[in-house]
């Protein structure tokens, strides 16, 4: 090999190496596994209701997982919804003034939400499909319709909950915080779906206090 045809050897190499680092650490969107829709639950007993639950996987431009990611679930899109102060949950980090909530990944670049909030109420809904944001280090890897069970955030999941969705369904527009099986629209299987976490009691309490 000629000294020039090393050189140029050696800079492939490095813009190579350069390139891959650059890669590594960075969230990917299309490479992270985040929900279409997530749906914000009330507690019971100060239990988080689990039918809230959602996972969110970070994974860089590389496809590699990324440990210690910071992943913000921020519904200040979301107008007509809330998130309570207190979110029974240890590893989560609220904002209130942002409305938000943070956590960070684990090793297989993975952590999980339960969201605790509710909305505010019959008539009053506002925000439709992919009113929520998703980022992980800063960077956004999605924007899931945010749905809550308790939708006057009083009294946990009841009988006033179910006449705010019906005036929602009844309105015949798409209200994200309605549409629980992420369809697009607020339908019979929002409502199976609603009287399931209902009859679960599992979201038997609002929030104790909810973000101003
Ligand atoms: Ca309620």
């Amino acid at each position: 090999m000629t000294g020039l045809l090393r050189k140029a050897a050696l800079l492939a190499a490095a813009g190579v190496f350069i390139t891959s680092a650059a890669m590594a650490g960075v969230p990917s969107p299309g490479n992270s596994t985040v929900p279409a829709c997530i749906s914000l639950v009330g507690n019971a007993a100060g239990i988080p209701d689990a039918a809230g639950t959602f996972s969110v996987t970070v994974r860089d431009l590389a496809n590699n997982p990324l440990n210690g990611a910071s992943v913000v679930i921020d519904l200040s899109g979301c107008t007509d919804l809330s998130i309570c102060d207190d979110q029974l949950d240890a590893g989560a980090l609220v904002n209130c003034a942002a409305k938000t909530t943070r956590k960070f990944t684990d090793a297989l670049g993975a952590v999980s939400f339960t969201v605790l909030g509710g909305s505010n109420g019959g008539g009053n809904a506002t925000t439709l499909l992919g009113g929520g944001k998703i980022y992980a280090n800063g960077v956004l890897i999605g924007s899931p319709t945010a749905s809550a069970y308790d939708l006057d955030g009083a009294s946990g999941v009841g009988a006033n909950d179910l006449s705010a969705w019906l005036g929602d369904f009844g309105s015949g527009n798409a209200f994200g915080r309605s549409d629980y099986d992420c369809s697009g629209g607020i339908g019979a299987n929002d409502l199976s779906l609603w009287l399931g976490d209902f009859g679960s009691s599992a979201s038997t309490t609002s929030c104790a206090v909810a973000c101003p």
